[in-house]
């Protein structure tokens, strides 16, 4: 890390006659550095106090120049750890046409697959999940919210709500709610999607491991059986610099025309 250190410091040195703002330098200074590759995705970038020594600039110029990089995502601070490079985002290009489940779109693309569990339970149901899955007071919702994690880097935030009677023991759906779904018949065949753009809050953004603010997609899924009962209803914040969804539009003839 010294010697990239020290590119870094070199860089700056040269920039140093421009007459822009010490902070402006050294945040350009890193960004060559990390897209020239002489530090990559994953690296420790040094503490502010050796970049002060070494640059010879105040640690309140080093430290705007580093929450300047924070915020664009570049870097990523972790708590009692340091300041890192972020990870470099492969983009998943995904299909708007068939209706998979994220195990079965991510083990295609070779990646693993992990969950971490925010949420699983029954519970009396929101206005919303009883007016999309039909449920009346009296009835439970079932709950599933997870952080969806493929080779390590959180994609995306799932809440899918589903009545308690197709799914009366959350907690027991393994890693795939479409495979749990499928053992007892309830697998969707059908489903309705609205994407939006959303500004991701605060607390989405950390467990998305991005800087809050930052671009991402609210998805909506409506699931339905083949007998035209609705079976899931889900709410997802995607991470907008990871996802590019795919839609193929062909030409409808006039008698296809108005239908949905
Ligand atoms: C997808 C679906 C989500 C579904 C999940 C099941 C979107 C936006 N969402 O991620 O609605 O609940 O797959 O995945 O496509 P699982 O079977 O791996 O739990």
């Amino acid at each position: 890390m010294s010697d990239a250190a020290d590119q870094i410091f070199a860089t700056l040195k040269q920039s140093a006659q421009s007459g822009a703002p010490l902070y402006l330098q050294l945040r350009k200074s890193i960004e060559d550095a990390v897209n020239r590759g002489l530090i990559g995705p994953g690296d420790a970038l040094p503490s502010e106090r050796d970049i002060a020594t070494k640059a010879d600039i105040s640690r309140v110029t080093v430290r705007k120049a580093v929450q300047d990089l924070v915020k664009g995502g570049i870097l990523v601070q972790r708590h009692g750890s340091g300041t890192f490079v972020a990870p470099r985002m492969e983009r998943v290009e995904q299909s708007l046409s068939r209706l998979t489940s994220f195990t079965e779109d991510m083990a295609r693309r070779g990646m693993a697959v992990r969950s971490a569990w925010l949420d699983r339970g029954l519970y009396a149901p929101s206005p919303d999940e009883m007016m999309v899955l039909g449920l009346s007071s009296s009835e439970l919702v079932a709950r599933v919210a997870r952080l969806r994690i493929a080779n390590d880097t959180p994609l995306a935030i799932e809440r899918a709500s589903l009545s308690a009677s197709v799914l009366p023991d959350p907690a027991g759906i393994g890693s795939s709610l479409y495979a749990a779904l499928e053992l007892t018949g309830n697998r969707p065949v059908r489903a309705v999607q609205r994407i939006s753009a959303a500004n991701l809050g605060d607390s989405d953004a950390q467990l998305l491991e991005v800087p809050p603010g930052i671009a991402g997609l609210h998805i909506e899924r409506i699931s339905y059986l083949a007998s035209g009962k609705v079976i899931e209803f889900t709410r997802s914040i995607y991470r907008g610099d990871a996802y590019d969804f795919v839609a193929e539009l062909r030409l409808t003839g006039p008698s296809e025309e108005g239908r949905p």
